[in-house]
C-alpha cells in the first residue's frame, strides 16, 4: 500500500469522541520521546502531520490520522513523563484503558521502546497491559540509528525478552531518520489493514 493521503482527524479524551466509523485503526503507544510522532510522519511521509515535540499538549490526547480515506493510525498519549502529578497518571491510565477496552477496529498495536535503554517498570506494565487485552501488537525498537549494527540484533532480542514477549510476536528495528526497518512495520501495516478488510467482505 502507498500512503496517498494523510492527514490529521480528531484529538479524543474519551469514546464519544473518537471517530464514529467503522475504518480500521493502527495505533502507537510507548514512553514519551520514544519517536512515535516521528515514525507517524516517516511512514505518512509527511514531516509535519504529527508534531515532533517533547512538549506535552496534544500529545497527552489520543490523536487520530486518517490515511487514505482507509484507516487511522492513533497516537496515543505516552508515558513516562517525570513531572506529571499522579492525577495526570491516572487520567493517562483510564484514556489507554478506555481506548483499550472500546475501539474495536484496533488491528494492531505498534509498541514502541527506544532501542538503547532498557525496558522501564512502565513499559513492562503496558506489555502486560498488551496481553491482558489480547491485542495484536508488534515490538518497534526505535532509534536504531544511534547503535552500531551488530548491537541492534542482540539489544532487540534482550529488550523483547525483558517486556515477556514471546518469539511469535514480531521485533523490527527502526530508524525514522535513515528509514531502517520502515518497510518492514509498512508490511506489516499492509497485512493487519487487508485482514480487516477481508472480515468486511
Ligand atoms: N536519532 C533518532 N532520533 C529520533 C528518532 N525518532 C525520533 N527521534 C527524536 O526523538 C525526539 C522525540 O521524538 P518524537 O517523535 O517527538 O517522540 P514522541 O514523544 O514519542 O512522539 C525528537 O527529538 C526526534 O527527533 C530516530 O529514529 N532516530
Ligand atoms: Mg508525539
Amino acid at each position: 500500500m502507498k500512503i496517498i493521503t494523510a492527514e490529521f482527524f480528531t484529538s479524543a479524551e474519551k469514546p464519544s469522541q473518537y471517530p464514529q466509523d467503522d475504518l480500521p485503526h493502527i495505533a502507537l503507544v510507548g514512553k514519551s520521546n520514544v519517536g512515535k510522532s516521528s515514525l507517524i510522519n516517516a511512514l505518512t511521509n509527511n514531516k509535519k502531520l504529527a508534531r515532533v515535540s517533547s512538549s506535552p499538549g496534544k500529545t497527552r490526547l489520543v490523536n487520530f490520522f486518517l490515511v487514505n480515506q482507509n484507516f487511522y493510525i492513533v497516537d496515543l498519549p505516552g508515558y513516562g513523563f517525570a513531572k506529571v502529578s499522579k492525577s495526570e497518571k491516572e487520567k493517562w491510565g483510564t484514556m489507554i484503558d478506555q481506548y483499550f477496552s472500546t475501539a474495536k477496529q484496533l488491528q494492531l498495536l505498534i509498541m514502541l521502546v527506544d532501542i538503547r535503554h532498557d525496558p522501564t517498570r512502565e513499559d513492562k506494565q503496558m506489555a502486560e497491559w498488551i496481553r491482558y487485552y489480547k491485542i495484536p501488537v508488534i515490538l518497534a525498537l526505535t532509534k536504531s540509528d544511534k547503535l552500531g549494527k551488530t548491537r541492534i540484533k542482540p539489544r532487540a532480542a534482550q529488550i523483547k525478552k525483558e517486556l515477556g514477549f514471546s518469539g511469535d510476536i514480531m521485533h523490527i528495528p527502526c530508524s525514522s531518520v535513515t528509514g531502517y526497518g520502515l518497510d518492514e512495520i509498512q508490511d506489516s501495516l499492509d497485512h493487519y489493514i487487508t485482514l480487516k478488510q477481508t472480515d468486511i467482505i
